[in-house]
């Protein structure tokens, strides 16, 4: 049995303006994997730098900026075995042309400057991510009573 874990997924400002986000969080929702935090935050360019510091200085990383701090993201934790992976694989590839059908990506994109939602690539990514978007006592480890129906644990 896989030890719960957290991860960070982000509907990006595309998933907004297109009125997609009810949808993906169903898609989350629907999944198995537990929200234990959700608020809608305006990314200012210290936040876009921070949450994509990986990405400084290659050539996307200006549009990615202006991209990711035109209008608000939905900042969402979510918990659950694997949560990490679980995510990523719903979301599919990075470019959506590349993604699986059934995926976020594979089923709402065609672009990859314009590929919908964010989800932290690993365990420790999750966690710095998390710290970015959300303070410990905004994150609620809530016992969930349908939770024997989704895991094993
Ligand atoms: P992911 O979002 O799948 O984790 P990533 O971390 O490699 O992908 O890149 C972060 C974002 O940067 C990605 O969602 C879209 C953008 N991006 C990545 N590679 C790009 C490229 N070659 N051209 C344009 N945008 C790119
Ligand atoms: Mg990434």
């Amino acid at each position: 049995m896989a030890k719960p874990s957290r991860t960070l997924v982000l509907l990006k400002p595309d998933a907004l303006q297109r009125g997609l986000a009810g949808t993906l969080i169903a898609r989350m929702e629907q999944r198995g994997l537990k929200i234990i935090g959700m608020k809608l935050v305006q990314i200012d360019r210290a936040l876009a730098a921070r949450h994509y510091t990986a990405h400084v200085g290659k050539p996307f990383y200006p549009g990615l900026v202006e991209f990711i701090t035109a209008s608000p993201v939905i900042a969402i934790a979510l918990q659950g075995e694997n949560a990490v992976d679980a995510a990523r694989q719903l979301m599919g590839a990075t470019d959506p042309l590349k993604a699986a059908p059934g995926t976020v990506r594979g089923d709402f994109g065609l672009a990859i400057g314009r590929n919908l939602i964010h989800g932290s690539d690993s365990p420790e990514a999750a966690e710095r991510e998390l710290a970015l978007y959300f303070k410990p006592e905004e994150l609620v480890d809530w016992p969930r009573d349908t939770e024997r129906w989704i895991t094993e644990s």
